[in-house]
């Protein structure tokens, strides 16, 4: 697009028209690198018959998810995959603010309406918008997430209107449309103003579609908070409704709340927190990063600039983003911190929603950064299949569960754009591979309950629809295999289409409607110029590729690390603590004069635990109170770090004999004895029940389970007995039930059963636990079709030949496959969402678990801990010199950066008590909130 100038997210004057939609910047930036036929190295161009074949696979697989959302959910707001039914809100057990999202008003039909136009589905688009406008009922007594409904339904209806629109003139389809769509946004709009209706402007988070937020009815309104991204994702959608429609409130509003989020921003460091106050506008929530909870307020700053033209939005965006590349990001790294402290990492985590990030780089122009982030998590991707809902610094699971989130598909979409590197398309062919391989089941896409075991979730998010085929396609896409021009349009958060012309429509509200004072900005750290693409992003084709390079194995070769950056940045001296707390013996009386000194005392517990306490106040100095804090840190992180080496992830039950042929996967516990799992292939077996069913005697049965997979019921003796006495009687492996009716692991955190405190190496078999819900199924399926056959694993294994070929010969009778499919259907009910991930459930009903006082700093370590062997512990060995590179270049970030916070001081500068006492405290906070957070 010739007024992308070829740059974007730099200055100019308010231009006539939007300056540069999404696509039309990746595109500028994409001449830039030549025509991807000059390619000479690297990945090997993509022939056009390879991406039309990719293409129509995509195609393919919306279909899929589409007609069984169509068929068996619809008019429901989602489609249950496993159970192939909809998801009605209040018919389903409450899944907590996800459910925020659902208001019976068939979100995943109006989430959809756009990409069946991109996808060229328009036959289907209109018969699509016909349902909406017949069947859609805004007005339910329903308590939804504003922000959600915002992008979802609200970005959906518009979306939706201006692919209507445009279609309308081509002459062709929707000649027979009349702004129906943009009437019901338009009513959508008006019932979530109430919202706003706060002093500062930010909205409540929920509201009642039909009560609003004041009325007794409405249950909804007593809430104090919000995320930043809640409040500060609107704009584009209230912009464009006023725009579309005439009415100026719709904007006025989302810029008010953006104003004030402006205003409330930490003023040293510039970033914002996750949870804001919206009555008093202090920051609940100080840690700062650019994923969950604020992802889409700097996606909307920048995209407000390219839609409406406004430059107070791209000052705000440069302003924000300076300070995400200067403390945020740790190239590949995006790296939580506190706002007040930015230096300091507020986590040891990154969450998969950041994938966005790199998108959001290529708009602006940063490519480099966007470059390494995208591959360091193709290279978590590759590992686990999916993204996991969080991962360490070391790129261990922190949460296993991946909705089919598309955040990462965008961002491949946009560096193929902006590179013309057919490594992308490559990308991309993987994401269309692990899709079809491990998430697709007969009546969908189902969300990963767990990346590590192939478990499956009955679950199907709309951003599935809205978003992922989007994405996928286009990526794909010629330009001639869309039936429009994407360039003349910027996409939504969710992906949503609102078309550039919209910028010098109605464009009644100015800056003058807006509170803040820009002039306060010192822009001389803005790009007021095009950065020179030439420098920016050489015409050289190989130059991604030689960025990427030397990530390749980040992932596979990073040793384990903790809070590095903390030790080493935070306390700008770069000093340690005179004791360290690996090296820490509670029986050393020099250490526990340093930890006097230091003002930590210890606290014998009766069960034999030490507790480590810390009073700043105490401290013989103020320099000696910050030791004291870094030597708590330190052990706070050691003690999280061991405590999660004991932790077993969870294994995998998968059922592959007829009628199941591998499609059901059960979330299993594991065992701390026999034969395990993960370094063992799996084993494989018919199951039988054995006698007496607790399994606490010697078997009289062992005919019966010599050589099968035994089932066991829990209780009455240790569950090492158990497997002693199946193992006597010849079973190859036990699976214990449950004794607990209707427990499952929906609800309850899986655990790992426990040896019996004496020497376990006689048990040589496999032993996973299931809860009773699970158990059920295959005690159902032995009742059914009596010979079930199942595979203990860590992870579910592909669909081999072996079980396709049984299924093929299977569905030759197809009354057998009729009752096959109830069997599947009905089983899944139990694959209900689990909040947690399997390792926080453990770590928290652990009685060793890390506590933290509000007012103290503590740190409880084991008996087993105080003495432990200082070589055997991860921070030993993120030392003794096997780390990759990637540690290095974060040991190395340089000292010499201006520090940004000249009333904190760092290092050995003293520091006033109460102070060091009140940062203290909120270092507290944080890794309180580390430990509680979630998505
Ligand atoms: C989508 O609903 C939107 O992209 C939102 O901004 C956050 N992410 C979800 C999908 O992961």
């Amino acid at each position: 697009m010739s007024e992308a100038g070829g740059c974007w997210g730099c200055g100019s004057p308010v231009p006539q028209r939007a300056p540069w939609s999404l696509v039309a910047a990746t595109t500028a930036a994409l001449c830039l690198v030549s025509a991807t036929s000059v390619w000479t190295a690297g990945t090997a161009p993509m022939s056009r018959e390879e991406k039309q074949k990719l293409g129509n696979q995509v195609l393919e697989m919306f279909d899929h998810a589409y007609g069984n959302y169509m068929e068996h959910a619809y008019p429901a707001d989602e489609l249950m995959p496993l159970t192939c039914r909809g998801r009605v809100r209040g018919q389903e057990p409450s899944r907590g603010d996800v459910d925020d999202a659902l208001g019976k008003f068939s979100l995943t039909l109006i989430d959809s309406l756009d990409t069946l136009v991109v996808l060229n589905k328009t036959k289907e688009f209109e018969d699509a918008v016909r349902k909406v406008l017949r069947d859609v009922n805004l007005d339910n007594d329903v308590v939804v997430s504003v922000f959600e409904t915002n992008i979802r339904v609200l970005g959906g209806l518009l979306g939706g209107h201006s692919l209507a629109i445009m279609l309308k003139e081509k002459g062709e389809y929707m000649q027979w449309y009349n702004d129906e769509l943009l009437q019901m946004a338009k009513q959508l709009g008006y019932k979530l103003l109430p919202a706003f209706n706060t002093t500062s402007g930010l909205p409540y988070p929920r509201i009642n579609l039909k009560f609003g937020i004041r009325k007794p009815e409405a249950r909804t309104g007593t809430e104090t908070d919000t995320c930043t991204a809640c409040a500060g994702t609107l704009i584009l959608e209230f912009a464009a409704l006023s725009r579309f429609t005439g009415a100026t409130i719709f904007e006025e509003y989302a810029r008010k709340a953006l104003d004030f989020l402006w205003e409330k921003r930490q003023r040293s460091s510039n970033l914002v927190g996750v949870t804001i106050n919206i009555h008093t506008g202090d920051w609940v929530r100080k840690d700062s990063g650019v994923g969950a909870g604020i992802d889409s307020y700097y996606e909307y700053l920048l995209k407000a600039y390219v839609l409406l033209g406004d430059d107070s939005f791209l000052e705000r965006f440069n302003t924000h983003y300076d300070a995400i590349m200067r403390y945020i990001s740790q190239p590949p790294l995006l790296l939580d911190v506190h706002i007040h402290k930015p230096m300091l990492n507020a986590r040891t985590w990154m969450d998969a929603l950041l994938a966005f990030f790199p998108g959001l780089q290529v708009l602006k122009g940063d490519i480099r950064p966007a470059i390494e982030t995208h591959e360091m998590l193709y290279q978590v991707i590759k590992k686990h299949n999916f993204l996991p809902e969080a991962f360490t610094t070391d790129f261990r699971v922190h949460w296993a569960q991946h909705p089919l989130r598309p955040e990462f598909a965008e961002s491949t979409y946009f560096l193929y754009k902006a590179t013309g590197d057919p490594y992308y398309l490559e990308v991309g062919k993987t994401l269309i591979e692990n899709l079809n391989k491990y998430a697709r089941v007969p009546c969908g896409f189902a969300a990963m309950k767990d990346v590590r075991t192939g478990s499956h979730e009955d679950r199907m998010d709309s951003f599935f629809l809205a978003e992922m085929f989007k994405y996928l396609y286009l990526l794909f896409a010629d330009k001639e295999d869309i039936i429009f021009d994407i360039e003349d349009y910027i996409f939504t958060t969710e992906a949503h289409l609102l078309p550039l012309w919209l910028s010098t429509t109605n464009q009644s509200i100015s800056k003058k409607n807006t509170t803040s004072d820009y002039t306060e900005l010192d822009d001389s750290n803005f790009d007021w110029t095009c950065p020179n693409t030439q420098i920016l992003f050489p015409n050289d084709p190989l130059y991604a590729q030689s960025i990427r390079e030397p990530l390749k194995n980040v992932v596979d070769k990073s040793c384990p690390r903790g809070i590095i950056r903390v030790r080493e940045e935070s306390f700008r001296s770069g000093t340690k603590p005179p004791l360290r707390a690996r090296d820490f013996m509670a029986t050393n009386p020099e250490h526990l004069e340093i930890l006097k000194k230091m003002g930590v005392s210890l606290i014998h517990l009766k069960d034999g635990r030490v507790q480590l306490v810390q009073h700043a106040i105490q401290a013989a100095s103020s320099i000696d109170a910050e030791d004291g804090l870094r030597f708590m840190q330190e052990m706070i992180e050691l003690s999280s770090q061991q405590q999660k080496e004991q932790q077993l992830p969870p294994r995998a039950v998968q059922i592959v004999s007829h009628p199941f042929f591998g499609r059901v996967v059960l979330t299993a516990g594991p065992a701390q004895f026999g034969l395990d799992l993960s370094k063992h292939k799996e084993t494989r077996g018919f199951v039988a029940s054995s006698k007496p069913y607790n399994g606490c005697s010697e078997l009289t049965n062992p005919e019966a389970v010599m050589g099968k997979i035994a089932l066991i019921q829990r209780g009455q003796c240790m569950f090492a007995e158990k497997a002693r006495n199946i193992q006597n009687a010849g079973a190859i492996g036990g699976i214990v039930i449950d004794d607990n009716e209707g427990s499952s692991s929906d609800t309850a955190p899986l655990f790992q059963m426990a040896g019996d405190g004496k020497d376990t190496d006689d048990i040589k078999i496999p032993m996973l636990f299931l809860f009773s819900k699970e158990g059920s199924i295959i005690l159902d399926a032995i009742q059914e079709f009596e010979e079930v056959e199942v595979l203990l694993s860590d992870k579910a294994k592909d669909r081999d030949p072996e079980m396709e070929n049984e299924e093929q010969s299977s569905s030759e009778n197809d009354s057998q496959n009729q009752s096959a499919e109830q069997i599947t259907s009905s089983s899944q009910d139990v694959d209900l969402i689990d909040q947690e991930s399997p390792e926080e459930s453990s770590l928290n009903s652990n009685p060793e678990s890390l506590t933290l006082a509000d007012t103290d700093s503590t740190a409880s370590i084991s008996p087993s801990e105080q003495n432990s062997d200082p070589t055997e512990n991860h921070e030993t060995t993120s030392l003794d010199g096997e780390c990759t590179d990637l540690d290095n270049q974060l040991q190395e970030q340089p000292e010499t950066e201006e520090d940004p916070n000249p009333n904190i001081s760092w290092g050995k500068k003293v520091q006033p008590i109460d102070s060091i006492l009140a940062d203290w405290n909120e270092d507290i906070e944080a890794f309180e909130m580390m430990e509680k957070d979630e998505l």
